[in-house]
């Protein structure tokens, strides 16, 4: 067993007794999931698209029904409507290659996402790890496609210089805690979301871009309107966060929401808030002993809180806790269009540790009131993406596509 292992075991049965106790005037959801899918949730039919992949990461959709989607290792490939693939960046075999992709831990190409104008633009992006620069780091990169998605070219790598763990240390091996989540928001700027790297000094700092959701523009320069403290990096659009590996849009609001794998309690999906302080901070906890330094594995919710509300009083305070839980949350996305039933405008959270993909309902503040189990397969859910086509589509770490359609029924 690994020392980060142990670290998990034993903090395991502390998190159960360490829950947040939250009463219904608490700010912090820490709505418990029930297995009922409730009144007027859809029948859901669900299909694998794709099988025997290298650990896929992410998928985004256009709206000829081309599939894009990313495997963590080889790169970015494109299911055509026919159902052929093509690949089309990344390792040899890639129409266009890109020997400088780093494999390496958590990290390689993770997020994707179409140009908001990709059907006459031909543009999309991805996130990626490189060798390009020592110390490595993960990029934004740029590519632009041909008409009939067989080929890349025009490689511009737009953001250069987002933060990559170089080398391992006591809580974990390099390529730890990368980030990577890439969307596109209803007001066109591109959200970028980037890890800590276990390095304590990274989700608070002003200038360095790790624990950050960044809002860029399609240049990668930092997008007008963002607002963060003065001295900070103008790309950064929130701060003080652990390892983003979710971000959404809430219909109707376009309010970004992300979710956040808690260290070994207090999973997270927060409600962003331009300029916002996410409140996490894994350094200089004299209370604790800290492995190299990095705190954030070394307290529980009340000594190493991912959201500390005393050093940050006005810090993002979370949606939802997994009822105080680590259970892997990943992936998020809300659900949208009549199809969805009772679900509609609902968040989906892809929950990886615990093999679940939960549905919050949320109020008009963005908090969880009620968090129910999909009740699909128990599989680490590492994408999803809501389909041109409303149907929902998951990528999952056992190498598999699925598409979720629901059914015009009620269950
Ligand atoms: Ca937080």
């Amino acid at each position: 067993m690994s020392h980060l292992s142990r670290v998990r075991a034993i903090s395991a049965a502390m998190a159960l007794l360490i829950t947040c106790g939250c009463g219904s005037g608490d700010p912090i959801g820490s709505q418990s999931v029930s297995n009922q899918p409730g009144a007027g949730a859809p029948v859901l039919t669900r299909t694998v698209v794709l099988s025997g992949l290298s650990n896929p990461w992410d998928i985004a959709i256009a709206a000829d029904g081309s599939m894009f989607f990313t495997e963590r290792c080889r790169g970015l490939s494109v299911r055509h409507p026919d159902g052929s693939v093509t690949r089309l960046f990344g390792t040899t075999g890639s129409a266009l290659v890109a020997p400088d992709l780093v494999c390496l831990g958590q990290s390689g190409v993770h997020g994707v996402a179409l140009d908001p104008v990709f059907a006459t633009n031909r543009t999309l992006y991805v996130y990626m790890a490189s060798n390009l620069t020592s110390p490595r780091t993960n990029r934004v990169v740029r590519l632009v496609l041909n008409n009939d998605n067989t080929s890349a070219s025009n490689r511009t790598d737009i953001v250069t210089d987002i933060p990559f763990k170089e080398v391992g240390n006591a809580v974990g091996g390099a390529g730890l805690h990368s980030g990577g989540r890439i969307r596109f928001g209803p007001d066109g700027f591109l959200y970028v979301t980037t890890g800590d790297n276990h390095n304590q000094i990274l989700p608070q700092s002003p200038t360095l871009l790790g624990g950050k959701v960044l809002r860029i523009t399609s240049t990668g320069a930092g997008a007008p309107g963002n607002t963060p403290p003065s001295g900070f990096d103008p790309r950064i659009f929130t701060y003080g966060h652990r390892n983003v590996q979710g971000i959404t849009f809430r219909p109707g609001t376009g309010q970004p929401f992300i979710s956040e794998h808690g260290p070994n309690h207090s999973d997270e999906v927060t409600p962003l808030v331009n300029g916002g302080n996410g409140g996490w901070d894994p350094k200089d906890r004299p209370s604790l002993s800290c492995p190299g330094g990095y705190c954030g594995y070394a307290g529980n919710a009340s000594t190493m809180p991912m959201t500390d509300v005393a050093r940050f009083p006005n810090a993002m305070r979370p949606s939802w806790t997994n009822n105080g839980n680590s259970q892997g949350t990943g992936p998020s996305v809300f659900l949208a269009g009549d199809q969805w039933r009772a679900w509609n405008g609902r968040l989906a959270v892809g929950v990886m540790g615990a093999g679940r993909l939960v549905i919050l309902e949320l109020d008009a503040a963005g908090k969880a009131t009620n968090v129910v189990d999909a009740s699909l397969p128990h599989v680490r859910y590492r994408g999803l993406t809501l389909g041109s086509d409303g149907n929902l589509y998951v990528a999952t770490d056992d190498g598999e596509i699925w598409r979720v359609t629901p059914s015009a029924s009620a269950r």
